[in-house]
């Protein structure tokens, strides 16, 4: 089994860093937690552009072997230590349903979530400012996906059965950030359960404690500096 220490790049407000963060955690993975903060321009910096050109987190560092992308990086991480098979199945099937959500998040989710939050709340830390239409598609977006989890994904405790997979700790980080915005998600029954659940483990407790603080001191206060 492997066991060279693995640098995790990361930055505690980004959605793929904490599902990465999560994963080690909770498969007791040894890494290195390297600060990334992208509001002070760490991913520009020529040291980080070196582990990855594309000057994005989160991003890995494995002896020599560097890597982007956080899914890539969870299958990785599963393939070289000891992990549990349910976290991302040999089964080819298996496997495959794991792979269909998160291709799914990528062109689906995240072009709904991820912009909401940025176009309407930290755009405005960075004198940006977007077309209502646009904004509105984005939502659009969104509560297609937030009503397709409810709807057709979440049939079981878990997005891929009745375990953990690669693709809860994504989507979760995805959604949890919409708090940003007070999302009210009272019409996803399914949804909210399956949001106490990943909520309970204690591991992810454990990497949501800064940024669940940081959203609840930007919501009392929402001048807040990101
Ligand atoms: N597709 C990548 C997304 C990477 C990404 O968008 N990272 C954001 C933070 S969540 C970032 O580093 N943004 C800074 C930038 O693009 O300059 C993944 O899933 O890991």
């Amino acid at each position: 089994m492997e066991s060279t220490p693995v640098k995790l790049y990361v930055d505690d407000g980004s959605q793929p860093s904490r599902a990465c963060m999560i994963f080690c955690e909770m498969n007791n993975i040894p890494y290195e937690k390297v600060e990334t903060r992208l509001v002070k321009g760490d991913n520009r910096k020529e040291e980080f552009l070196k582990i990855n050109p594309l000057g994005q987190v989160p991003a890995m560092k494995h002896g020599e072997f560097c890597l982007r992308e956080g899914h890539a990086i969870m299958k990785y991480l599963h393939a070289s230590f000891d992990c549990a098979d349910h976290w991302y199945p040999a089964c080819i099937k298996k496997r495959a349903k794991v792979d269909e959500l998160l291709d799914w998040y990528h062109s689906v989710l995240r072009q709904g979530a991820a912009p909401v939050v940025f176009k309407t709340v930290f755009s405005k830390f960075f004198g940006m400012k977007f077309p209502e239409d646009e904004i509105k598609m984005h939502h659009k977006i969104l509560k297609l996906s937030l009503k397709n989890i409810e709807n057709i994904f979440l049939t079981d405790d878990f997005l891929a059965g009745p375990e953990i997979c690669i693709a809860d700790l994504t989507f979760y980080n995805e959604i949890l950030q919409l708090k940003y915005v007070e999302y009210d998600l009272s019409k996803y029954p399914k949804l909210l359960a399956w949001c106490d659940r990943m909520a309970a483990i204690p591991e992810v407790q454990k990497i949501t404690k800064v940024i669940l603080s940081f959203i609840k001191a930007f919501l009392d206060k929402p001048k807040a500096k990101i």
